[in-house]
């Protein structure tokens, strides 16, 4: 039975970088996630006795919101929803499900790197046809329909148990629940040369990946320990946990101190891998070397012809505004076009679609592929593995060869969290203000805020972050972050190119210790904000 609640708008339900992302309490009010679920359905069109995907990383409140959205589709008139067992789906496996079976679309329950539990973050997106986050257009749309709800529809009757493999009724709706991790490790065979990988492990090549007690470790185990022989105990922390074990999921040098360390002590393995929460990041640290997301796009980037997936070449790649230049440099080699786009996978699903670009990445630890529509931790990781067992050096090796190819992009992140959003929004609008007159001082070449034009749909989108670009190529970068949910989180990037090899062994910190002073001056950081020090440098 259908039955039409009444309810009335909440304020804020606005999504941001990837998709809505609250504290679970406020999601756990009455009404707040099926408003917003209703509000995803009607800003669509045309769904009607077709396929929708649900899947979580599981983290707390995923099983009871998995439930809601099964009754809710089903009201709703979708014809079949596809769910991951026990209500588990990676954010790339999702996005692999969708296209796979040509669903209309999914949702996705994550707050992807955000720690979890009782007290910690929740998030829902939906993802379109193409497997892809929804353009700013449907978020757009979604944000309009949650200020003017009124009722929602939800089945009455339970949702079948999600925990069996298998299919079943909801009113006229079928539920069939499969396993979140068979098809993605299908495609993940026909993409690398498993073989290859195989032979490295067989050879003894060791390595430890951090599933930090988030999504990818059914996937890391069943494909890492199964299918390519890594050895036993391969995966750590490979159970999710609701509350990811009480830690931040979020896989960079503070959250995943112990893998870094493990790699820079004398018993360290060839290579130490780590994904995020909902399974789209990856950390990628070699025994002794660790590689910056931005240095190990480019790098994937300029190996992929090793990997069977892409042995035809790269139409082209694409990187987010604020990851580093190092891309360029590769894709200038290349002979084939780099894109530059906002902070945000949505920003990317145009150009694959469009065939223009084959890999892209963002500075924050993510990378992919045409593959799926998301970006895919795991996936990192096998093209790595692919790389290594075909060129049979070490991460470091190749890492110093490819900067004494291409040059290095000395970069870093600076992230001043949870601070006051008003003193945040101030510092903005105080460097925007400052545009005209600071270019001329400190070696300034230009500055502007950050605006995109699709070259596929011709969509504009502005206010994407200040850029400060330097006479010597030298960039500082500032924005604030879309996916936080407390006060703002100022990011600031900072890039500088260094062409001499000899000049390529600094600590980053210290490369950019200039720069690094002169971002916190120019944007007076500590008097608005009252951080002398950023929160967490990546
Ligand atoms: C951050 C990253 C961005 C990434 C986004 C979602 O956004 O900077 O590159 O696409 O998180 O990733 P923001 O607006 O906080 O800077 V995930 O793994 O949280 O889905
Ligand atoms: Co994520």
């Amino acid at each position: 039975m259908i039955e039409t609640v009444a309810t009335t708008p909440f304020d804020g339900q606005k999504p941001g970088t990837s998709g809505l992302r609250k504290k679970v309490p406020v999601f756990q009010q009455k009404n707040y996630a099926e408003n917003f679920i209703q509000s995803i359905f009607d800003g669509l069109d045309g769904f009607a006795g077709k396929t929708l995907v649900v899947g979580g990383d599981g983290r707390y409140y995923n099983r009871e919101v998995i439930g809601t959205a099964i009754r809710m589709a089903a009201a709703n008139g979708f014809g079949r929803v596809m769910v991951g067992r026990d209500g588990l789906l990676s954010t790339p496996a999702a996005s692999n499900i969708i296209r796979q079976y040509q669903a209309f679309g999914g949702i996705v329950l994550s707050a992807s790197h955000n720690p979890g539990g009782p007290d910690g973050d929740f998030g829902i997106k939906y993802n379109a046809s193409n497997g892809g986050p929804a353009s700013e257009k449907i978020t757009d749309a979604i944000f309009a329909k949650t200020k003017t709800i009124t009722s929602y529809r939800i089945e009455r009757s339970p949702a079948p148990d999600i925990g069996r493999i298998g299919s079943s009724k909801l009113g006229a709706m079928t539920v069939e629940v499969i396993d979140p991790v068979a098809d993605y490790a299908g495609l993940m065979q026909k993409l690398f040369d498993f073989d290859a990988i195989r032979a490295l492990f067989k050879s003894g090549f060791a390595m430890r990946f951090d599933a930090m007690s988030a999504i990818t470790g059914p996937y890391a185990t069943a494909i890492l320990e199964g299918l390519l022989g890594a050895a036993k105990g391969t995966v750590v922390n490979g159970t999710p946990l609701p509350d990811f074990g009480g830690h931040h999921p979020d896989p960079n040098l503070v959250h995943a101190k112990e893998l870094y360390d493990l790699l820079m002590s004398k018993d360290a393995p060839d290579l130490g891998a780590a994904s995020d929460g909902d399974g789209d990041r990856n950390l990628i640290i070699g025994r002794n070397q660790f590689v910056t997301p931005s240095d190990s796009l480019a790098m994937l980037a300029a190996n992929a012809r090793l990997a069977p997936g892409y042995a035809k070449g790269l139409a082209g790649i694409a990187r987010s505004m604020p990851t580093s230049a190092a891309a360029d440099r590769v894709a200038a080699k290349l002979g084939i076009k780099c894109y530059e786009t906002p902070t945000g996978w949505k920003f990317f699903g145009n150009l694959l679609d469009a065939g223009m670009a084959t890999i892209c990445g963002e500075e924050s630890a993510g990378t992919g592929s045409d593959h799926v529509r998301e970006k895919d931790g795991l996936w990192a990781v096998l093209l790595w593995l692919n790389i290594l067992a075909k060129r049979r050096q070490s991460v470091a090796d190749i890492v110093r060869q490819h900067w004494r190819d291409f040059g290095r992009n000395y970069y870093s992140r600076h992230d001043y969290e949870e601070v006051d959003a008003e003193a945040a929004s101030g510092l903005m609008k105080s460097l925007r203000d400052r545009m005209g007159t600071l270019p001329g001082s400190h070696a300034i070449k230009a500055m502007d805020d950050f605006a995109y034009d699709d070259p596929v749909d011709g969509s504009r989108t502005e206010g994407q972050g200040i850029r400060i670009l330097f006479e010597d190529g030298s960039r500082i970068v500032y924005r604030l972050s879309g996916t936080g949910t407390a006060g703002a989180t100022l990011r600031v990037y900072i890039e500088r190119f260094e062409p001499d090899a000899a000049r390529h062994g600094l600590e980053t910190q210290a490369a950019l210790v200039d720069l690094i002073a002169l971002s916190r001056q120019l944007a007076g950081i500590e008097a608005r904000t009252g951080r002398a020090q950023p929160s967490v440098i990546t």
